[in-house]
């Protein structure tokens, strides 16, 4: 193993974690910019933080998941310095959550940081409502909530994520630090070649951090509307962090990126390597996949196999250029509020200004193994018809005294209008247009979803989804089945600045 690796184990890990986080703790009473006014009540029980805090996964025993979660504002090792985040249990990304099916969870939450949030279990097939995944709760700063709910017994193995779902400030709340990783372990871990090849997670975040270690916020409207992003791009934390592969052997990477950058999009590709795509957002595929470059937006996973068949050596992990619709009024120079020509360059998609970036890199370890790639993985069903169909357009219009408000079907987000309706055990079809400026990656929670149709042409990749990129002037057509849960739960653009600003809807599922 790398030295790389083996230091971010270190830090991040039990044996130094906790004195660091302790003199971080220190640090910021001290250095913390918020006032003291609004800074809530530190935790006072030590015991119950002594307990997860340097924890880097938290893994269910005897069927059950037993964590703390404390959501805080304060120091965190990032890229080797120290950078004031909001972070859960003194982590960015917050610590891995791993269950299997039929786990129950329970989740202690503790909210210290200096404003409201929540917590939301993206891609998790659990009740929407109650203490389960509810986004319509709103848990203030210095309270505790107990968050419980059971993993299905049929719950798909698959890479998912947690983060805030505070209408308003989500994207503020993720931009800052918080996000972690959440694994249903199942089925697809046990095919042995699966099993066989060493597994790696990969968060990926953009930051945009100034010299006193602090987030930078949009200077104004126009950046918020592009939706932020940083020009820091990290690994779990680092820059260009190194990933070992043994020669003839599989590296499996999650890039759960549990895209946990709220706005940035990544175009993945692996230099002289092609990605074996085994699950994306809701599980595996029916069969591996090979991928020359993997878009990743906002929301989205990929679970990937690397085949370590090259000559030895080092390879990038790039994230090439992309232009989704804003390019000019990206990074710091637009968070700065330095943006150039923005105006001009939203409707040139051509324009693309952002270079290559290095996110990581691969280098073989000088070991070897025989490894193969697998034949099948786990069959995707296919879904019957629909019984209805429904359509949905995606667009912004300027609205007075609040600027530019993002619209689904013409309507910002109302928690107390319900949008559509849907009967629990149907399938429906939605229709979905972006006729804005700016891709929108669709996101619906508490069911999955399959992709029928991009423009009228038929979808080749069948494979289970809960967020989908909707290109400006393209129409993409999904397929739902709404099972198990009832109640009321939201589908939403995952440029979470655009959900802010009003790109959110309500369903309601009846039984
Ligand atoms: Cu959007």
């Amino acid at each position: 193993m790398h030295l790389n690796r083996r230091k971010f184990l270190m830090l991040g890990g039990t044996f130094t974690g906790a004195v660091l986080l302790s003199q971080c703790a220190s640090d910021s009473k001290t250095r913390s910019t918020i006032s003291q006014s609004s800074r809530p009540q530190l935790v006072s029980n030590s015991k119950d933080v002594s307990e997860y805090i340097g924890t880097k996964k938290l893994t269910s025993k005897n069927g059950q998941l037993d964590v703390t979660l404390d959501a805080r504002y304060g120091e965190v090792n990032l890229i080797d310095r120290q950078a004031r985040l909001f972070n859960y249990n003194g982590l960015v990304p917050g610590p891995r959550l791993e269950v299997q099916p039929g786990d129950r969870v329970r989740l202690q939450f503790i909210n210290n940081l200096p404003e409201a949030t929540n917590l939301h279990y993206h891609g998790l097939h659990i009740p929407p409502t109650g203490n389960a995944d509810n986004i319509f709760l709103n848990i203030a700063p210095g309270e505790k909530f107990t968050y419980e709910f059971t993993i299905p017994q049929d719950h798909r193995a698959g890479t998912f994520w947690y983060h805030p779902h505070l209408h308003g400030s989500t994207a503020r709340q993720l931009f800052r630090g918080l996000a972690g990783t959440i694994v249903v372990r199942g089925e697809l871990d046990e095919i042995p070649e699966v099993k066989s090849a060493h597994e790696e997670f990969l968060v990926i975040k953009d930051f945009s951090i100034d010299d006193d270690g602090e987030i930078v916020t949009p200077s104004n409207h126009m950046v918020q509307m592009a939706g932020r992003e940083g020009s820091l791009l990290t690994v779990n934390g680092k820059s260009n962090p190194t990933f070992a592969i043994p020669s003839g052997g599989l590296l499996r990477w999650r890039i759960a990126i549990a895209n946990a950058s709220p706005s940035r999009f990544y175009r993945l590709s692996l230099e002289n390597h092609p990605f074996y795509l085994i699950a994306t957002d809701g599980g595996s595929l029916s069969e591996p996949v090979e991928m020359s470059q993997i878009l990743l937006t906002p929301g989205e996973r990929v679970d990937v196999l690397i085949r370590g068949d090259r000559e030895p050596g080092r390879y990038r992990l790039f994230n090439l250029p992309y232009d989704r619709g804003s390019m000019g009024m990206m990074g710091d120079g637009g968070m700065m509020g330095r943006g150039r020509g923005m105006m001009g360059r939203w409707r040139n998609r051509n324009n693309n200004s952002d270079s290559t970036e290095v996110l990581a890199t691969l280098s073989y370890d000088g070991k070897t193994q025989t490894q193969s790639l697998p034949q099948k993985l786990i069959p995707v069903e296919t879904l019957p018809e629909p019984q209805t169909t429904k359509r949905f357009s995606m667009n912004h219009s300027m609205s007075p005294g609040r600027g530019m408000v993002f619209l689904i079907n013409g309507n910002a987000f109302d928690p107390q209008r319900t949008d559509t309706q849907a009967q629990l055990n149907t399938v429906e079809d939605w229709e979905i247009t972006n006729t804005g400026m700016f891709d929108h990656p669709f996101h619906l929670h508490t069911n999955y979803f399959q992709i029928i149709s991009r423009n009228g042409q038929p979808e080749t990749l069948n494979a289970w989804k809960d967020t989908v990129l909707v290109p400006i002037g393209e129409t993409v057509r999904i397929r739902i089945p709404f099972r198990d849960f009832t109640g009321k739960t939201v589908y939403h653009c995952h440029i979470l600045d655009h959900e802010d600003l009003g790109m959110m809807g309500v369903v309601e599922i009846s039984g």
